[in-house]
This record gives structure tokens, C-alpha cells and sequence, in this order.
């Protein structure tokens, strides 16, 4: 319908990439693995105090980190866009931001800011830059949502809407959360990191819809083109629907829709997550999904040091091997 979505439909294909300091513990915490299949919401499921999680960020170091490596990769592969997690629900920065200084540029070993360093790789490649950020939750801020055992009289991670819209105590803190961390690092996003393709957000459907509009107000404020899902909030809002996580339903009312899937059953980097979709199963998922107007975006979880491990580098290289013979681009 409009221009804004032109090189959208025209990519067809991305590439999600969970990458933040959940990479470390891979899914194990003090030699235990944990039992929940993201590697990425271990500090949820072990009930990770955020000071021993803050520990176990700091010491981060991913030297391995080759931002153009990553992009050429994804190249290789077909893809043409990827989205990278700037923040997840554990509220670590993966970028260098002014409004939090708990991010891999402040608080880590490491020091440099991995999004600074995809979106110098994509300008050169010619690869759309898109943002992950989760927007509603957040379990290292006290005043956000999920974390309930160290800030107890949160808002839990599964509570919806209802149970604290009408709470005066709990919806102003969530608010102070959104106006003081959330909004500010979309802000910071959109405003530092040069052209940006899209906004990932996620789990809007714990805001009211008015929320959710003020994070669509704030991006097409400060970059008009700049796509939004409609995590959101939850459809109508933003420009294209999501399917569920690792799901794939056709009954999408929208035109304009994305499935995404991840390689194994985790987002994260997670170390005993062997069970492996097959190149040949994921190809017939993208021409189903394409066959009928949608995108696919795969996912790939790199691990601690900041690589790619070599079975989901050749599932992906093996699907751009595909496309290479029977694709149109
Ligand atoms: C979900 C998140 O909770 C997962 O960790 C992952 O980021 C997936 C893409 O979206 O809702």
C-alpha cells in the first residue's frame, strides 16, 4: 500500500540475532541446567538476583565479536536484514547508552559497542539494520515488570494488564520505568545509531494500547521509515503482524506478516539445545511463509565469545546455498 514497506516485502528473508550476557551461562546456572528452553530468561527462571547477574555481566568479554563477519555471513546465507537485541527482558544494553549505564559498554570487560559496530558493517554491506528492544520488560529495573524476587510487589512476568492497570502504586512505577528507561533508549536508538530499518519490540501486550502508542509516536517521530511490529502492542498497531515464537499460523489478518524461527529451540546461545531444525525442513517452512506474502526471519544464538557456532553457521549457509540455485535474488 505504501512505500515505507517497499523494501520489506521485497526482502522476504532476515536474520535474528539473540545476543546479550545470557550468552555466558549458555542455560546452566552454578552447574545446573536450567530447566526452560530460552537460554535468554535464565535470570526469570533461576530467579537470578540482579546483583549476581550484574556480576556475571561485567565480566563479559566477547573478543571474538567481528561485526562484519556476522554481516557478510548473513549474507552468504540470503538474508537481508537482520535484527539485533540492543536490549532483552534482562535490561543489559548492548549498546553504549547515556540514559543507563548498565550496558556492555559501562559495565562489561569488553568495552566496545557491538551495535555501533553491526551498523558500520550493514551500511557497508548494504544490510538493513533492525532493533530488538524489549520495551515492557525489563528485570533489572525495579520499577518494570517480571522481577518479583528482588523488587517483591512488582508486576510479575506473567501478570497481564488487568492486574495492574487499576494499581495505582504499580502502574505509576511501570510508567516511571517506561518514561525514564524505556522511551529515552528507543530515543537514543533511533537517534545515534544512523538509518534504522525497523523497531522489534516485544511483549507489548503488557501495555495499554495507549503505551504502545507512545513507543509508535517515538520512532516515527525520529525516523518516519522506520518500520514497527506489532509486538508493540498487539495488531492493528504497528506496520506488519507477528506470528508466535517458533510458530507458524496462516490465519493472519494483515497483508503484511513475519514468522520467526530459531535453528534449535532456544533464542540465546544455549549450550545443551542439540535438538536442530533441518536446512530441508526450513526451506520448505520459508516457501510456505513466502508462497503466501509472509517473511521469515531465522534466528541464530551467538555464543559467549561472540561466534557463531559451526552448526547453526552451516544450517544457514546451507540454506543461502538453496537460494543461491533457486532463488530470484
Ligand atoms: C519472545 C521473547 O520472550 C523471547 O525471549 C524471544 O526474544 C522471542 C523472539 O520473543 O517473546
Amino acid at each position: 500500500q505504501n512505500d515505507r514497506m517497499e523494501w520489506w516485502r521485497e526482502a522476504r528473508l532476515g536474520l535474528f540475532i539473540h545476543w546479550g550476557p545470557y550468552a555466558r551461562p549458555a542455560g546452566e546456572w552454578k552447574g545446573e541446567e536450567i530447566q526452560a528452553s530460552y537460554s535468554e530468561h535464565i535470570m526469570l527462571r533461576a530467579k537470578i538476583p540482579a546483583a549476581e547477574y550484574e556480576e556475571m555481566a561485567a565480566g563479559w568479554n566477547p573478543s571474538s565479536f567481528d561485526a562484519l563477519k556476522w554481516v557478510r555471513t548473513a549474507k552468504r546465507a540470503g538474508l537481508k536484514y537482520i535484527i539485533f537485541t540492543a536490549k532483552h527482558h534482562d535490561g543489559f544494553a548492548m549498546y553504549d547508552s547515556h540514559v543507563s549505564n548498565y550496558s556492555i559498554v559501562q559495565h562489561a570487560v569488553f568495552r566496545r559497542d557491538p551495535l555501533r559496530e553491526l551498523a558500520e558493517a550493514c551500511e557497508q554491506e548494504e544490510m538493513v539494520l533492525g532493533i530488538y528492544y524489549s520495551h515492557a520488560m525489563d528485570w533489572h529495573d525495579p520499577d518494570s515488570q517480571g522481577n518479583t524476587w528482588d523488587y517483591p510487589g512488582n508486576i510479575g512476568a506473567y501478570d497481564d494488564v488487568e492486574s495492574w492497570v487499576h494499581d495505582p502504586d504499580k502502574r505509576s512505577r511501570f510508567e516511571r520505568y517506561l518514561n525514564n528507561k524505556s522511551l529515552p533508549q528507543v530515543r537514543e536508538l533511533l537517534t545515534d545509531y544512523g538509518k534504522v530499518g525497523l523497531m522489534w519490540f516485544d511483549c507489548g501486550g503488557k501495555l495499554t494500547r495507549e503505551q504502545g502508542e507512545q513507543f509508535l509516536d517515538a520512532v516515527y517521530s525520529l525516523q518516519p521509515d522506520c518500520l514497527v511490529n506489532s509486538r508493540v502492542w498487539k495488531a492493528p498497531l504497528g506496520d506488519y503482524s507477528n506470528t508466535s515464537d517458533n510458530q507458524l499460523t496462516t490465519r493472519t489478518l494483515r497483508q503484511d506478516w513475519e514468522n520467526i524461527i530459531t535453528l534449535n529451540e532456544s533464542w540465546g546461545y544455549k549450550k545443551s539445545d542439540h535438538n536442530w531444525k533441518s536446512p530441508a525442513s526450513i526451506i520448505r517452512q520459508m516457501i510456505d511463509v513466502v508462497s503466501k506474502s509472509g517473511n521469515l526471519v531465522i534466528n541464530i544464538g551467538p555464543t559467549e565469545t561472540g561466534e557463531w557456532d559451526p552448526v547453526s553457521e552451516s544450517i544457514l549457509l546451507e540454506i543461502g546455498g538453496w537460494l543461491d540455485t533457486y532463488g530470484d535474488s
